[in-house]
């Protein structure tokens, strides 16, 4: 009886899909193998991009130690460089969701098969699984959570997804190992359309496996499309329908591109940034140097052109800034020619971001501004005013706004 009306998940009759077998596997576990492989590169290179040695304000990954083999200092250059890996990153992700889900669904009969356990080596292997399955969803839901959300975890969101990340490569790699050859002989269509993935009493068909592939597909290509307007940025931004909404609207003019946090949000008052109150305090070897706005517009300005590009994928087209070089800064303060780290901090008195790191390579750039103006007008209470960093190929949360300290020297 038990044969003909399987009740349990765990007996093979009970999962019906004649669309599920290895070619149907296979095809999706590649595209994953590709896609995956390229989220964990950009995503450890983002990581990078964060200095998270240099400071415990920019990171505090307990123990990142042996896993932070491989950090260096973030280049300046090219200034498009976090848009395009952090971009990458999110939008990839994103497509990919239709893939893993499906994928997930293909083998779902496997994650339920008894005994649970057949040998040692079964049972490694079944661990393993768990890890890969339990990783895989753990991440893409971090991440989207990240990017929709905005940090609602727990403490950080860098050491989950980034321990979570090492987990979950970890077992992909496995896995990958185990079952490419497999899967290289059911896409060359070597292998037959058999196994435990076959349901032994399939339901009629209502799509092809070539039909369901397309499917599966079409979804992606539909969240590629709503999402990968918030990357290119400019006029291309409004075709992100599935880009976080909700927060600032930026309205137009020079000041009207993307805002991460508003002035209200951060608790910056008129009272903090008027011209009487505000002052910039610059310390370094040679001592401390207070400066008002009109004195720092009687330094030298200089411009460059620079995006604002973001953890949670969105970034700005080039904006043109106009400020006071960091090393010029820091020259101030007596570093002359070879200007140290920096630690800079804003008028925010409470969040994550209101103060940063940034590393000499940073300072030194010309590009590196305390920026004043931004696309020929002061910068508005929303992006910085009276004054903030402006980095050229650093994250946005390198570009602090508000900034009232900056504290050269070796971090
Ligand atoms: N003081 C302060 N600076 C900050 C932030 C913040 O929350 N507080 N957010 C950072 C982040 S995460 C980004 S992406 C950029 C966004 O800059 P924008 O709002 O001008 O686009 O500002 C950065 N500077
Ligand atoms: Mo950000």
């Amino acid at each position: 009886m038990r044969d003909h009306h399987p009740r349990l998940p765990s007996a093979p009759g009970f999962w019906r899909s004649p669309l599920r077998g290895p070619w149907f596997t296979s095809v999706l576990g590649t595209v994953l193998l590709a896609g995956i492989t390229v989220l964990f590169l950009t995503g450890l290179v983002s990581y990078a991009a964060y200095n998270p040695n240099l400071s415990p304000v920019n990171d505090q990954t307990p123990d990142k130690g042996v896993l932070g083999f491989y950090l260096f200092a973030w280049p300046t250059g090219p200034v498009w460089l976090y848009r395009l890996t952090q971009g990458i990153h999110v939008t990839l992700g994103i497509t990919l969701i239709p893939v893993l889900l499906a994928k997930l669904w293909s083998v779902v009969p496997r994650l339920f098969a008894l005994p649970p356990a057949r040998s040692l080596a079964h049972a490694l292997e079944r661990i393993s699984l768990l890890l890969l399955v339990g990783g895989g969803l753990f991440e893409f839901t971090t991440g989207v959570l990240n990017v929709q959300l905005d940090y609602v975890f727990p403490g950080s969101f860098y050491p989950l997804h980034f321990y979570g990340a090492w987990v979950f490569f970890a077992a992909f790699v496995a896995h990958a190992v185990l079952k490419a050859p497999t899967a290289l002989r059911n896409l060359r269509g070597l292998g037959r359309e058999e196994g435990d993935l076959v349901s032994p009493r399939p339901d009629a068909p209502t799509v092809s496996r070539r039909g369901a592939l397309w499917l599966v597909g079409g979804g992606s290509l539909l969240l590629f499309l709503t999402t990968v307007g918030q990357s290119l940025g400019g006029p291309l931004r409004r075709t992100a329908l599935l880009a976080p909404h909700g927060g600032a609207d930026p309205g137009g003019g020079p000041n009207g591109f993307q805002i991460n946090k508003t002035a209200a949000y951060a608790g910056i008052t008129p009272a903090d940034t008027h011209e009487d109150a505000w002052r910039l305090v610059v310390t370094g070897r040679t001592g401390t140097v207070r400066l008002s706005r009109a004195e720092l517009l009687r330094m030298p300005l200089h411009s460059a052109s620079l995006p604002i590009a973001c953890v949670e994928g969105w970034s700005t087209q080039d904006q043109w800034w106009r400020g006071v070089r960091l090393r010029d800064l820091a020259a101030l303060v007596g570093h002359d020619g070879d200007p140290p780290d920096v630690f800079v901090e804003s008028l925010q008195r409470r969040g994550a971001f209101r103060r940063a790191a940034l590393r000499a390579n940073q300072v030194a750039d010309p590009r590196s501004l305390l920026a004043l103006y931004v696309n020929g007008e002061t910068l508005s209470p929303d992006h910085g005013h009276p004054a903030r960093i402006i980095v050229p190929a650093a994250p946005g949360v390198l570009n602090t706004k508000w900034v009232t300290r900056l504290t050269f020297g070796d971090l």
